[in-house]
């Protein structure tokens, strides 16, 4: 029969919201960066409706291969890519939606913005989000899969910092604590390296983590052990691109929110990403492989 992710607490229909009044007065809404229209032919709701979860990365070849692995891991059936633009790929299994985000907050967040309509138009219920990921390891084992337990900005606060009329906006990057502690639990079980911390969201790959190896680089080796040295000491276990921007909205659209990644490298041992392909493989597997089991338990039969 039609399958159906369950959610385990205890929540029923939760909307994912929007707070536009202007969205009302229109008739129609077109998703650009998808190509998709809220009064698309067949329905968004006949659609999307059912959706219950969306798996999001950067890369879009990354998500595509997810896609197609939980599909042979689940035996949902795979959509094709429902994306119309180049821009970001989706796919469909089931009630989980598999879609990249590109690199960095602002190419997430207009994914995250036209998700989060499309859902809502949708009338989709009991969403979650979750960020599968890399990131650059900070005291901790290159492989290793952080599950965040909260995303800093480079102010070192947890709050998603945007510029809006001319004015810094400071909003609360809240990610959900028992998706999270889930999310640890089905990596412990599975064997699969796993810490908890908080990740701090760079903007920039080289100077905003503090590395030695950009184009330029106007603070000592020193000032970059110092710093990476006070983040470890706060609790930070990782840096990524997206994660302040990822809190924000989701909590924002009232869905639940997680991000787990893996550290392609100890950072207190080096700036470079060199490891070889394979090895490469191995680690992006690692928050696949937590995410699929996590979702196969709450996959029923109904
Ligand atoms: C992790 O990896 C990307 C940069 O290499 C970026 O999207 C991120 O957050
Ligand atoms: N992604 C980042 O943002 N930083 C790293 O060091 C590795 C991946």
């Amino acid at each position: 029969g039609a399958t159906n992710v369950m959610l385990q607490n205890g929540s029923t229909d939760h909307i994912v919201k929007v707070n536009n009044p202007y969205l009302q007065g229109q008739e129609d809404d077109f998703l650009y960066h998808f190509g998709i229209s809220k009064n698309e032919a067949g329905g968004l709701k006949e659609c999307f409706g059912d959706v219950k979860f969306v798996c999001t990365g950067g890369s879009p070849s990354r998500l595509k291969m997810y896609a197609e692995l939980f599909h042979n891991d689940s035996g949902l059936p795979l959509s094709e890519n429902l994306s119309r633009s180049d821009r970001f790929c989706m796919y469909k299994t089931g009630p989980i939606l598999w879609i990249n985000h590109g690199m960095g907050v602002p190419s997430m967040s207009i994914m995250l913005v036209e998700t989060i309509k499309l859902l809502h138009y949708a009338d989709a219920k009991d969403v979650c989000f979750v960020r599968i990921g890399t990131s650059g390891g900070i005291g901790v084992a290159p492989g290793t899969v952080i599950v965040s337990n909260g995303a800093i900005n480079g102010l070192l606060e947890q709050k998603h910092i945007q510029f809006i009329k001319g004015n810094i906006v400071k909003r609360d990057a809240i990610l959900d604590k028992t998706l999270c502690n889930d999310l640890y639990e089905t990596a412990s079980q599975l064997g699969i390296p796993v810490d908890r911390g908080l990740t701090l969201c760079a903007d920039d790959f080289y100077e905003g983590q503090m590395r030695l190896d950009g184009a330029f680089c106007e603070y000592s080796s020193d000032d970059k052990f110092d710093f990476l040295r006070k983040l470890h000491s706060i609790g930070v276990r990782n840096f990524e691109m997206e994660s302040t921007g990822f809190a924000s909205m989701t909590h924002r659209a009232g869905v639940r929110g997680a991000i787990i990644c893996v550290a392609l490298l100890n950072r207190l041992n080096g700036d470079q990403v060199s490891i070889d392909k394979s090895c490469y493989h191995e680690y992006e597997m690692r928050p696949f492989r937590i995410i699929s089991a996590y979702l196969r338990s709450l996959l029923t039969e109904n």
